[in-house]
C-alpha cells in the first residue's frame, strides 16, 4: 500500500451503539480501510469512551484495521492491554507522559504504526526528537475529549508546519491525521495542507442519516 495513501478513518464513538454491526457493514461495504477507535481515561481528557474489551469484540467482528487514538496518561502503563497488532495504527499523545518513547517503540515492537497525537497548543516543533520513532503525526484540529466541536483556528496552518517538519527531516513518507471537525470543506484545505489520513466524526460520516452517501460524497469531495 502506498504510504502516505489517502483515507477515511470512521470516529467509531460517534456510531450509534445500538446499529453498531449494522454500521461496521456499511463501512464495509463502502471499502473504509481504517476505524478510528477513540480510548478516553477520564484524566487526560475530561470524558470516558470505548475501552479495551469494547475493542476486542470489535476486531472479532471486523477486519478493518483500526487507528487507535490513546487519550489516556501514561499510555505505557497500559498498552498491554489493548489488543492491536499488524496493520493497525496506534496514536500516543505527546502531553500524556513524561516520555513518550517506550509507548511509541512498544507500539512499533507489536507490529502496529505508532502515531504521535498533539493537542491543538502543543507546536509541532515538539516532536523534532521523535521523527524516526513514529509512522506518522496525529494533529488535532479540537481539544480531544468530544465530538462535535468547532475547528480551533490555525490548525490548517499549523498541518502545514507539520507537513514541512516531516520532509525537511528525511521523513516524507510520514503520514499526517487530522482530527476534529474534519467536515468535507475542512477536509479539502487539510488535504492541501499535507494531510493523508481524515478522522470522520460528526462533521462528515454521521451527520444525518445516510452514513453511505456520506462517505461517498466525503472522498468524492476531498479525495477525487
Ligand atoms: C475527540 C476525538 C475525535 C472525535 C471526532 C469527532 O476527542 O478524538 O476522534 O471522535 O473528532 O468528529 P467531529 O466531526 O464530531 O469533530
Ligand atoms: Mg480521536
Amino acid at each position: 500500500m502506498d504510504k502516505t495513501k489517502v483515507r477515511l478513518a470512521p470516529s467509531v464513538m460517534c456510531c450509534d451503539f445500538f446499529r453498531l454491526g449494522e454500521q461496521v457493514k456499511v463501512f464495509e461495504q463502502e471499502g473504509i480501510e481504517l476505524l478510528h477507535i477513540d480510548v478516553m481515561d477520564g484524566h487526560f481528557v475530561p470524558n470516558l469512551a470505548l475501552g479495551t474489551d469494547f475493542i476486542k469484540q470489535l476486531k472479532k467482528k471486523t477486519s478493518i484495521p483500526l487507528d487507535v487514538h490513546l487519550m489516556v496518561e501514561r499510555p505505557e502503563r497500559i498498552l498491554s492491554a489493548f489488543p492491536f497488532g499488524d496493520g493497525d495504527m496506534v496514536s500516543v499523545h505527546l502531553e500524556s507522559t513524561p516520555d513518550v518513547r517506550p509507548a511509541l517503540a512498544e507500539i512499533a515492537r507489536r507490529g502496529a504504526k505508532p502515531f504521535l497525537a498533539l493537542n491543538p497548543a502543543t507546536p509541532v516543533e515538539k516532536c523534532k526528537d521523535y521523527l524516526a520513532l513514529i509512522g506518522g503525526l496525529l494533529i488535532m484540529g479540537v481539544n480531544p475529549g468530544f465530538a462535535g466541536q468547532k475547528l480551533i483556528p490555525g490548525t490548517i496552518e499549523k498541518i502545514a508546519g507539520a507537513r514541512k517538519l516531516l520532509d525537511e527531516n528525511g521523513r516524507p513518507d510520514a503520514e499526517i491525521e487530522a482530527d476534529g471537525n474534519v467536515s468535507p470543506e475542512n477536509a479539502v484545505l487539510m488535504r492541501r495542507a499535507g494531510v493523508n489520513i481524515f478522522v470522520g466524526g460528526t462533521s462528515a460520516v454521521f451527520r444525518g442519516s445516510d452514513l453511505s452517501q456520506n462517505i461517498r460524497q466525503f472522498k468524492k469531495t476531498v479525495f477525487e
